[in-house]
């Protein structure tokens, strides 16, 4: 029976194997995948409305190419989440309507708005390393399909990052003006972007148990510090000031010792409030409205063949 089945799945988490879609496993185990990973398929969905943002207003051919790339790649990593999530049984249209009626969540970093072209690269820097930091253990997550997703999508991340970080770097090479942008851009999006790890981990009700299971591999707070370990030297070699006085080496850590985030912002942003929620949710609600003649179609074609093979 079940404890049979329980002590299987058990000791599979405790010899590091993968789970894969037709072996058993806890319900809790699957509703936690299947919250994760929709997440996570709804923010790189989400995610491509910042960036497209400055598709018309690319400053030439060569970054427009560049960014076009980008936000296709995003849909991409949202259809290969889709499909992750399918195969523990969620059903997509189910998953993108509770996205639209506010009953599961995205990123909090997507509530923000992409004011400048520097915007664009500091997006690809900051918030695609944070995603890279987060995402790269995910690839040893104890589920195969997300496990499998995740390698994909890390790899294309990469790009991402780079991109952003040449951008960047381009801009810091030109006038007082383009440096004082990126500057600007960088104070807006450093503290959104430590918060995409997660409230911390006193405060994170679900890390301990996903860690159990291995979907998870780190705490929030862990994998915050490996990002501001990482992303202060590149800070330095770009010439950019992060926008944290407490910021500074801890020789005895090993580690930079940093300020506190404004948690209650995550909170307010997660909850609904952040300065670009509405518009994101309104944009994206519109997309699938005006995407129904697609499926519409598409279901008429996939009918039309079925009947035909009958025939
Ligand atoms: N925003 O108990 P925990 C990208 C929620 S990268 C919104 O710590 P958990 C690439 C959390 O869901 C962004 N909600 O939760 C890209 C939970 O609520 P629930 C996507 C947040 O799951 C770049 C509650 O707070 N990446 O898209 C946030 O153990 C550029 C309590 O939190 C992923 O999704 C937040 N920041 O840890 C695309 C990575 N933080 O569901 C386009 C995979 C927490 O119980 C352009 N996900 N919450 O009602 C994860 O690693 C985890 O889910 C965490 C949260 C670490 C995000």
């Amino acid at each position: 029976g079940d404890e049979v089945l329980q002590e299987h799945f058990d000791r599979r988490i405790a010899h590091d194997q993968r789970i894969e879609p037709r072996d058993w496993m806890p319900e809790g185990y699957r509703r936690t995948l299947v919250r994760q990973i929709a997440q996570h398929a709804h923010s790189e969905i989400i995610g491509m409305q910042p960036e497209g943002n400055w598709l018309t207003r690319a400053p030439s051919l060569r970054r427009k190419a560049i960014l076009l790339a980008k936000v296709q790649d995003e849909a991409g990593h949202g259809l290969y989440l889709y499909s992750a999530a399918e195969t523990l049984g969620a059903d997509r249209a189910e998953l993108t309507g509770k996205l639209i009626s506010s009953r599961q969540k995205y990123s909090s970093i997507f509530n923000y708005p992409t004011l400048s072209f520097a915007d664009i690269g500091v997006i690809g820097w900051l918030v695609d390393g944070a995603a890279i930091c987060n995402q790269v253990p995910l690839c040893r997550s104890s589920y195969g399909p997300y496990a499998r997703a995740m390698v994909r999508i890390c790899k294309e991340e990469s790009f991402h990052q780079r991109q952003g970080y040449e951008l960047l770097m381009t801009m810091m090479r030109g006038t007082a003006e383009q440096r004082e942008m990126v500057q600007e851009s960088t104070d807006r999006w450093w503290w959104p972007s430590l918060m995409m790890f997660g409230p911390p981990d006193g405060d994170s009700p679900n890390t301990r148990q996903s860690m159990a299971w291995g979907i998870k591999r780190h705490t929030n707070d862990e994998l915050r510090q490996k990002f501001v370990d990482m992303t202060v030297p590149q800070a330095d070699a770009l010439g950019v000031t992060l926008p944290d006085p407490n910021l500074r080496w801890n020789a005895e850590r090993g580690h930079y010792d940093f300020g506190e985030p404004d948690w209650s912002e995550l909170k307010r942003v997660i909850g609904g409030n952040g300065p670009c929620n509405a518009q994101r949710l309104a944009r994206r609600r519109r997309a699938h409205e005006e995407g129904q003649w697609v499926r519409d179609a598409a279901a008429a074609h996939a009918a039309k063949h079925a009947a035909r093979r009958e025939a």
